[in-house]
């Protein structure tokens, strides 16, 4: 059991299993009451969508927060996603400093890139934007390519070694001052996990599990909500991340019989009973 209440902010994706409509159900699953302030509302997502619309909610987020103060609306933990605007970055650090409560953690997953492209939308101003707004972020949890906008450097995409990925993971937490997970990391064909700093350690823990041919949409935001999850019911970094390893894993297989039909996202849904049974030993 937890009484904590955790915000979420990042789009919803009407159709196509990310963002919100994947962070609410698998926080809830955990047993994690969850608010949500949507940046935006699209019919689909970006990946592999054409001619989706896009409604940005900016104007929006600080009527939100300042509603919230006035009901003593205070949370334990802030997790944001794919945020709409530059803008949005301003008004949500106001969120996050008046609508904490004392000792409340931020988890930021910098979404914006993937494959070593910035998604539609995103330019590299807000990498730059977004790199200034992860300072103070107890974790951030960029993929490897996010890694390098955050980063300013070139994506290497295959081939590094461990002194490359902790260097990367050092780097990084300098700019937020916290903890690190970094995600798609691999030394090898068959294996595919995480690398996570501890940066009160100044430790590197590695996670893997067998690589599953083919590249997952929304596997990120089913990764990131996990972890959330699993560091709000009390796990350690590297227990929490290798919990999330463990379902998205679990989610991918389920989908991968029917990835032909079904590209958009993965079927997260049906590895629900075993999240539910890993967060109950919690
Ligand atoms: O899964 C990340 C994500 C979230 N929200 C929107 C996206 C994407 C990735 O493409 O397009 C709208």
């Amino acid at each position: 059991m937890t009484s904590k209440k955790v915000l979420t902010i990042q789009d919803v994706s009407c159709f196509g299993q990310c963002s919100l409509t994947v962070a609410l159900p698998i926080l809830s699953a955990m047993g994690i009451e969850t608010a949500i302030i949507p940046s935006a509302v699209l019919s689909t997502h970006t990946g592999g969508f054409t001619g989706y619309t896009f409604r940005d909610l900016t104007e929006d987020i600080p009527a939100i927060g300042a509603h919230w103060e006035k009901e003593g609306v205070f949370f334990d933990a802030f997790y944001t996603g794919y945020i709409g605007s530059k803008r949005q970055l301003q008004y949500i650090k106001d969120i996050v400093k008046k609508n904490a409560k004392e000792g409340a953690l931020f988890i930021v997953d910098p979404v914006m890139a993937d494959h070593g492209k910035l998604y539609y939308g995103f330019d590299e101003a807000f990498a730059a934007e977004m790199a200034s707004f992860v300072q103070g972020a107890e974790v951030i949890l960029p993929n490897l390519t996010e890694a390098a906008f955050l980063l300013k450097e070139p994506y290497v995409e295959s081939g590094y070694d461990k002194a490359h990925i902790e260097g990367l993971l050092r780097r990084l937490s300098a700019l937020n001052g916290g903890d690190v997970v970094l995600t798609g990391v691999s030394f090898s064909r068959d294996k595919l996990g995480i690398a996570a700093y501890s940066k009160a350690k100044d430790s590197v823990h590695y996670y893997f599990e067998e690589r599953i041919e083919g590249s997952f949409h929304g596997t990120g935001d089913v990764y990131a909500s996990t972890f959330v999850g699993g560091i709000v019911r009390g796990l350690s970094l590297e227990d929490a991340a290798d919990l999330a390893v463990d379902y998205t894993v679990r989610a991918i297989r389920a989908t991968f019989p029917v990835r032909s039909e079904h590209w958009y996202g993965v079927r997260f849904e049906e590895a629900l009973p075993y999240l539910v049974h890993r967060t109950e030993a919690l």
